[in-house]
């Protein structure tokens, strides 16, 4: 009976020493696609909708891509997924391409969202300011010249609990996280931006290299996002105008197995706890005044001058005449 046991027993125990363990590196390979939360061709789904996402402003969708703006003047446009993210680690891959007759003049730009209210048109690349959440900018135009200016395009990261004004003046340089500049317009290949936001850190990297790899454009650790927001891209183009276009947007959960479960973050408040400096406003340099106000103390040094040279040619005179005199007399 024991050796019966024995020859039933010991291929079970085999069998179960040789079956594979999942190990949480075979895990996170296999990283999976939200549905839901992303947005892939074909686009259409029954009739003229498509499942999971609404449109804002010009949004125009063809078998190919959405096109968020045309290249045409003052124009907007956004697509807005319908369900809340409840995904605490997730990774958002966009393939976009933005492209324009425009050499030297082109804009305004484009950026990602995820943010408590949807559907909202503005004047921030389309989608409104004093956002609650987070936006990521991908800006082609420069408006700003004095301190702080950096090369265009330009990718930026920015957290608002609501209460913060994005400045076009300013390229958003007072609000950023960090940033990069990625030169990603008029490419004939495959554009693509990657936001990752895991265990609180925010990671933003592009792949415009045509090298089908993400190169890092930076990272900011202390970013608190609440679950339940919503994704969106939106773009304009004000006085200058590029074509905005969306090809994909794929959205991946990527917590692992040995991740803690955080805590509730249905209602947290937005925040970042590091900001790029320098945040103060800085007001650019007024050349104009600067050389009144230097014209203006020229003239008076000069005027001083020009009394100090009377004053003392007018001594030496006086010494002179007063000379002459003794001599004569
Ligand atoms: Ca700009």
């Amino acid at each position: 009976m024991e050796t019966m046991a024995a020859a039933f027993l010991i291929p079970f125990l085999l069998l179960l020493s040789f079956s594979p363990t999942i190990s949480p590196q075979e895990w996170n390979t296999q990283d999976y696609m939200k549905r839901e939360h992303s947005l892939v061709k074909p686009y259409q789904g029954m009739g003229t909708s498509i499942p999971y996402w609404d449109f804002l402003g010009n949004t125009m969708v063809t078998n190919n891509y959405i096109r968020l703006t045309g290249d045409v003047q003052s124009v907007r446009g956004a697509v807005w997924n319908k369900v809340p993210c409840f995904v605490q680690n997730w990774e958002m891959q966009i393939q976009f391409k933005v492209h324009g007759r425009g050499k030297d003049l082109f804009g305004d730009g484009f950026a990602f969202w995820y943010v408590k209210d949807p559907m909202a048109e503005g004047d921030v690349f389309g989608s409104k300011d004093f956002f609650t959440g987070l936006g990521v900018i991908a800006d082609t135009y420069s408006n700003h010249n004095g301190p702080h200016n950096h090369g265009h395009p330009y990718i930026s990261a920015m957290v608002n609990n609501g209460t913060l004004h994005y400045d076009h003046d300013r390229d958003g340089t007072h609000t950023q996280l960090s940033g990069c500049v990625a030169k990603f317009r008029n490419l004939d290949y495959d554009t693509y931006l990657s936001i990752r936001y895991k265990h609180d850190t925010l990671t933003v990297s592009i792949d415009i290299d045509n090298k089908r790899a993400f190169k890092e454009c930076f990272t900011v650790g202390g970013v608190i996002l609440p679950t339940g927001y919503y994704f969106g891209v939106s773009a304009a183009t004000g006085d200058l105008s590029d074509a905005h276009d969306l090809i994909s947007m794929k959205l991946y959960d990527i917590s692992t197995p040995d991740d803690d479960i955080l805590q509730d973050r249905a209602n947290v408040m937005p925040s970042a706890s590091f900001f790029e400096p320098p945040r103060d406003h800085v007001d650019d340099p007024k050349p104009s005044e600067l050389s009144t106000w230097k014209k203006i103390l020229l003239l008076i040094f000069g005027v001083i001058a020009i009394c100090g040279c009377v004053f003392i040619g007018g001594l030496f005179y006086v010494k002179q005449k007063e000379q002459q005199r003794k001599r004569f007399y």
